[in-house]
């Protein structure tokens, strides 16, 4: 295939920049820090960054609250950073992708202050307003993401506003054309500025109903999607990512089908939630459990094998630190962490990594509520420690999924601070950061480094990777997770232990092959077929003929 878009051979890097690198010392990281460190991109092998958001912001949210699209936050440098951030990431072969947070803007910017001054505005429009209910009290009892009611009282207007991840996030009201036409001119604006595309934040609640209550996935969704895309993204060479926790796989080529002209790709959750506690969500975590994990991955795989495309990964800045979560972070933390980035990179789609992911950075270890900084976090805290969770419970709970855990800075070196600031960091730098650090891993060629180096090439040269047929195996065994990948009379199969046990299994006849050991973690194979026996936490990758 010649006219594979870029992004289908290309590995992306999450950057989330607070907690990237810091060159001015005041514990925060900036976009100078960012191309400080382009070079360890470029040397991954790296072809896209997504940048979370760096837009100016209250950080009330950490930046998912902008207050002003058009420029930079100050603590992250300024607008001539980001052009020199663009060109300089060009210049080693790496697109910057930038966060698009449209659903809702803080209620810092010049937009909602206006709304919220007068209804005569003609911003009013832009927020979603409703009158109190017949008490006088909000106009329905919705409860916010972050905790605490999703409507609050505007007195200068005498209305509720609609927040529905925070009162410091006003929903933007995309029924309004000039609020639409006042986001594509911006998202024109980007591009005009040399971005390669946009990951854009809960794109899957803009269409919403209010009154209906529906909010995910609501009537006007693809509307609003195809003529943003026909009004921005149309002719450019360019990545749209829509990020959605409601997706399925029944409506995911509704997004990023061919012909559709909406996304290019969608950024689902299903494999991460599946493991959440049904009433208590996330703060209650529950065992591990791999035969529902591989339901999810590998039917995405296949509800998107002819048409649409799947991001892959396992963590970002709102979920836990992946060998933490799904492997081993004591005595196999380098296996484990190579394990994991196996399984996952081999499959159909485009991989991200997330910072720290590729020197395999554990969560942090919390003991009290002040050591926390998310909003989240805070608002979870409220609502179930009123509901009677005792502290101790909640910081456990909040230790194994708050999204803290991916947020602490980057462990560059052994150093004060892993190198990350020379100042004081604005959250907690990981202890662990003498034995777990970009330095030290890079001089090991065994190093996690090295591993996803070479996972990133495979895609980038192997047709087999990019579009060879996924197919599934050995779904109902509890601790290995096997494919295949099919192109042309060719075979690559995967295997993948993911336990600290020795396993012995039989590869079923349609992965089986014997030919090139691709990627291991453990020693070389050049065979998985027949009776296999796997080490703790191996993973191979072997291509051979079908
Ligand atoms: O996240 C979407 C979202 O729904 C999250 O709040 C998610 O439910 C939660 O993190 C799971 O623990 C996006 C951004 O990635 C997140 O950082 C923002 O806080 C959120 O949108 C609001 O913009």
């Amino acid at each position: 295939m010649t006219d594979t878009p870029w992004w289908q051979s290309a590995t992306g890097y999450q950057i989330w920049p607070r907690s990237f690198c810091d060159t001015t010392g005041d514990g925060i990281g900036d976009i100078p820090g960012i191309i400080s460190r382009l070079p360890h991109l470029a040397d991954l092998g790296i072809g896209f960054v997504w940048l979370s958001p760096v837009y100016a912001s209250p950080q009330r949210d950490m930046g998912y609250d902008i207050s002003d699209y058009c420029d930079i936050a100050p603590e992250y440098g300024t607008l001539a950073d980001m052009d020199r951030l663009i060109s300089e990431a060009r210049e080693r072969g790496i697109r910057i992708v930038m966060d698009l947070v449209v659903n809702h803007t803080s209620d810092a910017h010049a937009w909602f202050r206006a709304a919220k001054a007068s209804r005569e505005a003609p911003e009013h429009d832009f927020y979603v307003w409703r009158d109190p209910g017949p008490d006088g009290g909000p106009p329905t009892d919705l409860q916010a993401c972050f905790g605490g009611p999703a409507w609050t009282w505007a007195e200068e207007v005498g209305q509720y506003y609609l927040g529905y991840f925070s009162p410091h996030q006003p929903d933007l009201n995309w029924q309004n054309p000039a609020l639409r036409r006042a986001i594509h001119d911006m998202m024109t604006w980007w591009y005009d500025r040399g971005i390669a595309g946009f990951r854009m934040d809960v794109i899957s609640l803009i269409g919403k109903d209010v009154d209906a209550g529906v909010f995910e996935e609501g009537p006007d969704l693809h509307r609003f999607l195809s003529e943003m895309h026909e009004a921005t993204a149309a002719g450019r060479d360019v990545l749209t990512i829509g990020e959605s926790w409601s997706v399925s796989r029944e409506t995911a080529p509704l997004y990023c089908g061919r012909g559709r002209r909406e996304l290019d790709m969608v950024f689902q959750f299903n494999h991460i939630t599946r493991q959440w506690h049904p009433e208590h969500g996330k703060w209650r975590p529950r065992p591990f459990d791999l035969v529902a994990f591989k339901e999810e991955l590998f039917g995405w795989q296949e509800a998107l094998a002819d048409d649409g495309w799947n991001s892959l990964f396992l963590t970002n800045h709102d979920l836990p630190r992946q060998v933490s979560k799904y492997g081993d972070d004591g005595q196999w933390r380098v296996r484990s962490a190579k394990c994991l980035a196996t399984v996952i990179h081999l499959m159909k789609g485009t991989p991200f990594v997330y910072q720290g992911e590729e020197i395999g950075m554990t969560n942090i270890r919390f003991e009290r509520m002040d050591q926390f900084r998310d909003l989240e976090t805070f608002g979870h805290h409220r609502a179930q420690t009123a509901a009677g969770v005792a502290e101790a419970e909640f910081v456990a709970g909040a230790n194994v999924n708050g999204r803290d855990n991916s947020r602490t800075p980057v462990q560059w070196g052994p150093g004060p601070n892993a190198g990350f600031t020379t100042g004081t960091p604005w959250i907690e730098v990981n202890a662990n950061h003498d034995l777990v650090n970009v330095e030290t891993d890079r001089a090991r060629p065994d190093g996690i480094v090295a591993h996803y180096r070479r996972l990133i090439a495979l895609r980038r040269d192997r047709e087999i990777v990019r579009h060879g047929r996924f197919e599934g195996a050995l779904r109902d065994h509890p601790s290995v997770v096997a494919y295949a990948r099919h192109l042309q009379g060719e075979r690559l199969a995967v295997a993948g232990n993911l336990s600290g046990e020795w396993v012995t299994l039989d590869i079923p006849a349609s992965v089986a092959v014997s030919g090139a050991c691709l990627s291991h973690n453990a020693g070389p194979r050049t065979e998985l077929s027949g009776r296999v026996t796997l080490a703790p936490w191996e993973a191979v990758a072997v291509l051979g003929r079908a």
